[in-house]
């Protein structure tokens, strides 16, 4: 089970992924062309179900993407359909404490970590992928190896047990959501204001206390590098429609086709 994430996090490298809202397979196929390394498949803030990202997992794995999804909420269903479909890792909304925390796990990791269902399904080639040279064990050891567990740090919950729930065995790491984050500290928006950086920072140094990723979101390729900077891991920058938008903007009012004809 290859998942380009954690083995960039492995060898000390930075890795950058995008959200996908375009729910196209073609759109992935072309992303997988450009350095990106992985994409999350939102499911918590599109209307995308289960089927339709079970096919963009396949087709962000075809493209060398590795394919995160989002799920919507904290229950053994869509952690284990994702999972099945053979999701690199999932990334889990509004997280507030650290029983939600091993809750997650047990849906997510296979025994002894959790009490993940047992299926042969795609993750594992249903059965016959290179996982299951080591025979069901085998496979089951790998997929709590190297399918990433990532509730998100976006609610006063989760801020305040931060250090306990990123060290909690099973959680492979942290997102943060900085949107959700300012919300919850009264905030709305203000990055820059002083309790929302410490925010991310006491996010940023449990993580690291913990040898655990931590992935920040951010909207552009310069806070990104910013973050970058700062020592996170990993970035995920932005959403792919908001890309393609902001790209055809800058064509539409780079191109002068709003003036009159000469
Ligand atoms: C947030 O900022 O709240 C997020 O969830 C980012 O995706
Ligand atoms: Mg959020």
């Amino acid at each position: 089970m290859k998942n380009r994430i954690l083995e960039k996090y492995r060898r000390g490298e930075r890795s950058l992924g995008t959200f996908t809202h375009l729910l196209s397979a073609p759109a992935l196929e072309a992303m997988g062309y450009t350095g990106l390394d992985y994409v999350i498949i939102d499911i918590e803030h599109s209307t995308i179900g289960a089927e339709h990202a079970a096919e963009l997992v396949a087709a962000a794995e075809g493209a060398g993407l590795a394919p995160l999804v989002r799920v919507d909420a904290i229950e053994r269903s869509p952690v284990l359909k994702m999972l099945d479909a053979g999701a690199a890792g999932l990334i889990v909304p509004q997280l507030e404490s650290v029983e939600q925390a091993r809750e997650l796990v047990s849906y997510a990791k296979f025994a002894p970590l959790g009490n993940r269902g047992y299926c042969p399904s795609r993750d594992g080639g249903w059965g016959m992928a290179d996982c299951y040279s080591g025979g069901m064990t085998g496979y089951m050891a790998e997929a709590n190896e190297s399918t990433l567990l990532i509730p998100q740090c976006e609610t006063a919950g989760c801020l305040e047990n931060i250090e306990e729930i990123v060290a909690a065995e099973g959680i492979d790491g942290i997102f943060i959501g900085p949107f959700d984050l300012s919300i919850a500290l009264g905030i709305p928006g203000d990055f820059k204001n002083p309790a929302h950086i410490a925010a991310v920072k006491r996010v940023r140094e449990a993580c690291a206390a913990a040898g655990k990723l931590c992935i920040m979101f951010c909207g552009s390729a310069a806070e990104a590098k910013r973050y970058f900077e700062e020592g996170f891991p990993s970035v995920t920058a932005g959403l792919d429609i908001g890309i393609l938008q902001a790209a055809v903007k800058e064509l539409v009012s780079g191109s002068g086709a709003a003036g009159g004809l000469q």
